[in-house]
């Protein structure tokens, strides 16, 4: 029997699991953004956080609360959505939940527990960012960053980070494979390649020389890998590289897992400048040829998805996010994004609008005088189709 309070929360809860998501005012003619982030720390089952027992929590307080929900994975599996989110408690540490719907959009539920990673890496302290690759060879990957106190460096906040590889089958039984082992002791925002190339598995990559700089890091990287039990990619191939002056200034990092299509791999990812106010993370797009996964074969200027309204605040302002997108049968294109660090959105495009955007928007310039003639040819074509009304 539940105190008039417990009903409260829990009616809540239910009620925003039960709210129905709708289109955003906001039109670019290439995604629609949503009104409501489809997953928040509210979100989280009542069970998760307070203790339900009258007797040990008089004042039904919090116990352990949930800080942010974000960065989530994504899978289209059978019909349903899952998002493998990253859920964070008022402690810091993050871990793994999985939220399920039956639509792309809104009604997602996180199942009874969360995730139980078999804990091989007694030095690993956080976990964060899976990117889930539904293989060719069976198995549904996740790689994620596995991130530990740096010892070589005197330093209390000082962390090394290192990609994690989990296989399941379900979502509910993972089987932990050793780390990615690679040239870098700084490495996130790996992703697993969904097909073998040239007969190996694939990881793109992300060296970099410190744990938040990327120094001498020259950008996204891809590398093969012989043996998925024993992960090692020897040789990491720069594929997409940071440029001055651009959204990738700073550094940037692979997102989703790239997406197969007629025309070529398309790809999201997060690229990172520098501001006063700090780092301002947006996400971008590229393809890569269908055959050959190392060649950038459309590079469109600029982002895809910036911080927008409400986006813009939270716990690390400014940042968008994205390490999971699905693709349904009807060719739609759910793109999960997260906020400054704090909650999941979702915006919507198709295999042919993301397309049309990645092939056809024209690559950036690299100077602004280049910018305004970019700029000039596009006003005088349209001067010439608006004058002819
Ligand atoms: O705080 C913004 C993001 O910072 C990191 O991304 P990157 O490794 O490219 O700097 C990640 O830790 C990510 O979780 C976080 O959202």
């Amino acid at each position: 029997m539940l105190t008039e309070l417990q009903k409260q929360v829990v009616e809540k809860y239910e009620t925003l699991i039960a709210r129905k998501n709708r289109t955003a005012d906001f039109y670019n003619g290439v995604y629609e953004r949503y009104d409501y982030p489809v997953l928040t720390r509210d979100h989280v089952p009542p069970f998760w956080k307070y203790d339900f027992d009258p007797a040990a929590n008089p004042f039904f307080e919090e116990r352990l609360g949930v800080n942010a929900v974000f960065n989530s994975g994504a899978l289209y599996h059978e019909g349903k959505y899952y998002l493998v989110a990253r859920v964070e408690g008022n402690d810091r540490k993050s871990f793994f939940a999985v939220a399920q719907s039956d639509s792309p959009v809104d009604g997602f539920r996180f199942w009874d527990y969360p995730v139980i990673l078999p804990d091989t890496c007694p030095e690993e302290t956080n976990v964060y960012d899976m990117r889930l690759t539904k293989h060719s060879d069976g198995w549904i990957y996740g790689v994620f960053c596995s991130e530990s106190k740096e010892k070589e460096i005197d330093d209390l906040s000082a962390a090394a980070a290192q990609a994690g590889i989990v296989r399941t089958k379900d979502l509910k039984n993972w089987e932990r494979l050793p780390n990615l082992k690679s040239s870098s002791k700084y490495q996130r925002n790996c992703v697993l390649h969904p097909e073998l190339i040239n007969g190996k598995y694939a990881f793109y990559t992300r060296p970099q020389d410190g744990f938040i700089e990327a120094g001498s890091g020259g950008g996204i990287c891809l590398g093969l890998c012989d043996d998925i039990d024993s992960p090692e990619v020897k040789e990491e191939r720069l594929i997409n590289a940071r440029v001055y002056h651009t959204i990738t200034e700073e550094k940037n990092g692979s997102g989703i897992v790239p997406i197969k299509t007629e025309k070529g791999w398309l790809h999201i990812a997060h690229g990172v400048r520098n501001t006063a106010a700090g780092l301002r993370y947006v996400l971008y797009a590229f393809a890569t040829d269908l055959n050959d996964p190392f060649k950038v074969i459309a590079n469109p200027g600029g982002y895809l998805i910036a911080p927008y309204g409400k986006e813009r605040v939270g716990d690390v302002s400014n940042v968008v996010f994205s390490n999971g997108a699905v693709v349904n049968e009807e060719g739609e294109i759910y793109i999960y994004y997260a906020s400054s660090d704090t909650r999941t959105h979702v915006a919507r495009t198709t295999v042919e609008r993301l397309s049309d955007y990645i092939f056809n928007t024209p690559q950036d310039a690299l100077r602004s005088n280049d910018c305004v003639k970019q700029r000039c040819e596009l006003i005088e074509s349209n001067l010439k189709i608006l004058g002819e009304k």
